[in-house]
């Protein structure tokens, strides 16, 4: 589906007066207002390919309509996104869930669209109907070497897919693990693991990285052979330079405190990339923001810190995606909420007084450092990150306009109502 500038110009239009006030107060209270705005611009967070369609759980799934029935259409839909909000500009593809049929149209539809190819994840969690053996029992980890050798053959495919779309890193997540004490014996799961691991990292081209993405729990219940930071650290430090830590936000035991992983993390040059979601719970998959929005400011601070201090550049030294999929909303809704949420929290902690709050830091002024804090977060910036969108050529309200042109109503005329998007 395609949207037109003039359908953008028009709704920016009908916006304006109402925006520039709001955002002429908003710029009148920052000092490097436009130096914020092009830190945004040049933001983008990439989106999976499995959000597209409407996720599920093991009681259910209840298709939305309009789903994308092909991964042309699944680019056709980021591309849509990326129309509205100018901060969608790549997408990141699961294998098999999306192996492209035909490279070079693929790879010219991404271009007509401005997307590029993120990450490629690999899928060793399932098994797929022509695999010969089967991952119930692990895939890197594995007792038999015959498993382990086709997990490691999948990873090199994954990686010679994404040479073929110019993409630059793989993330690996594995559901390894164990449901019940006494299955695994944890050491030999973990050189097993990182055996394979060495053997992907032998493979990489030299300029991609390969990320280690952790997750406390799920599908394994008692054990995880990646369950955590500090086992990812561990796998990064000793395979190489090429290795990093991924954080998808929803891997974490409840309570976690996130931004001090961050922080350590990128103190070690460790640091490779996000999957950012909300949950209440666990791995649920909400949208960004939806749940604990502070805690996402809180993130962001220690983001923007980290990275400034070892000067790295916001939008191109990390991964930025999104990962999640849920039973409710309309995904592509999701997605836009998704990264309005980030890019809010990203501009919030781009206001934080830095020397200001170390100052109060030297004097153990507590309360201090948290009204610093605070007044970052307590700004109203959604004016700012519609201004930049707006100067990227993005709508002001990429929601409202996503519904005014009822485009879901388009998608499902043009797919039909009970299409299914691949992903979980
Ligand atoms: C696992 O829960 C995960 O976060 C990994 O990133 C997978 O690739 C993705 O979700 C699958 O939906
Ligand atoms: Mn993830």
């Amino acid at each position: 589906m395609q949207l037109t500038k003039t359908e953008i110009d028009e709704h920016n239009k009908s916006l304006l007066v109402k925006h520039e006030h709001s955002f002429r107060f908003v710029a009148s209270q920052i000092p490097d207002c436009e130096k914020i705005i092009r830190l945004l611009q040049e933001f983008q967070i990439a989106i999976p390919s499995w959000a597209l369609g409407t996720g599920g759980t093991r009681f259910g799934r209840f298709a939305g309509g309009g789903e994308p029935r092909s991964l042309e259409e699944k680019i056709e839909d980021v591309g849509l996104l990326n129309t509205l909000n100018r901060a969608s500009g790549a997408i990141s593809l699961h294998i098999p869930w999306d192996i492209p049929k035909d490279y070079a149209a693929i790879m010219q539809l991404a271009a007509h669209y401005g997307l590029r190819f993120d990450a490629v994840n690999s899928n060793t969690f399932q098994d797929q109907p022509d695999q010969v053996y089967s991952y119930k029992f692990g895939s890197l980890q594995h007792i038999d070497k015959i498993i382990r050798k086709q997990a490691i053959e999948h990873n090199i495919g994954v990686i010679e897919q994404g040479v073929k779309l110019g993409s630059d890193s793989l993330t690996v997540w594995l559901a390894d693990g164990s449901c019940f004490p006494g299955q695994l014996n944890f050491r030999r799961a973990f050189e097993n693991t990182l055996d394979g691991l060495r053997e992907i990292y032998t493979a990489l081209p030299s300029h991609w990285k390969m990320y280690i993405e952790y997750k406390a729990f799920e599908p394994n219940f008692y054990s995880m052979s990646v369950g955590d930071w500090g086992q990812s650290y561990l796998y990064a430090s000793k395979l190489g330079p090429k290795a990093y830590t991924l954080v998808d936000l929803g891997h974490h035991l409840p309570h976690a405190n996130i931004e001090q992983i961050v922080s350590l993390l990128l103190m070690e040059g460790k640091l490779g990339g996000f999957h950012f979601n909300d949950s209440k719970y666990g791995d649920d998959d909400l949208t960004v923001g939806s749940i604990n929005p502070y805690q996402l400011f809180l993130i962001f601070n220690e983001l923007v810190e980290g990275m400034d201090t070892r000067g790295m550049n916001h939008a191109k030294d990390l991964g930025w995606m999104i990962d999640a999929s849920h039973n409710v909303k309309d995904p592509l809704e999701d997605l836009l909420q998704s990264v309005e949420a980030i890019l809010i929290a990203y501009t919030q902690a781009l206001l934080v007084d830095r020397n200001a709050l170390v100052a109060a830091q030297n004097e153990t002024d507590v309360s201090k450092c948290q009204e610093i804090l605070q007044q970052a977060y307590r700004t109203d910036v959604r004016s700012l990150v519609a201004e930049a969108r707006c100067r990227s050529g993005g709508a002001l309200q990429p929601l409202a306009l996503f519904r005014k042109l009822n485009m879901r109503k388009s998608l499902i005329t043009k797919r039909g109502l009970k299409t299914t998007a691949t992903g979980l």
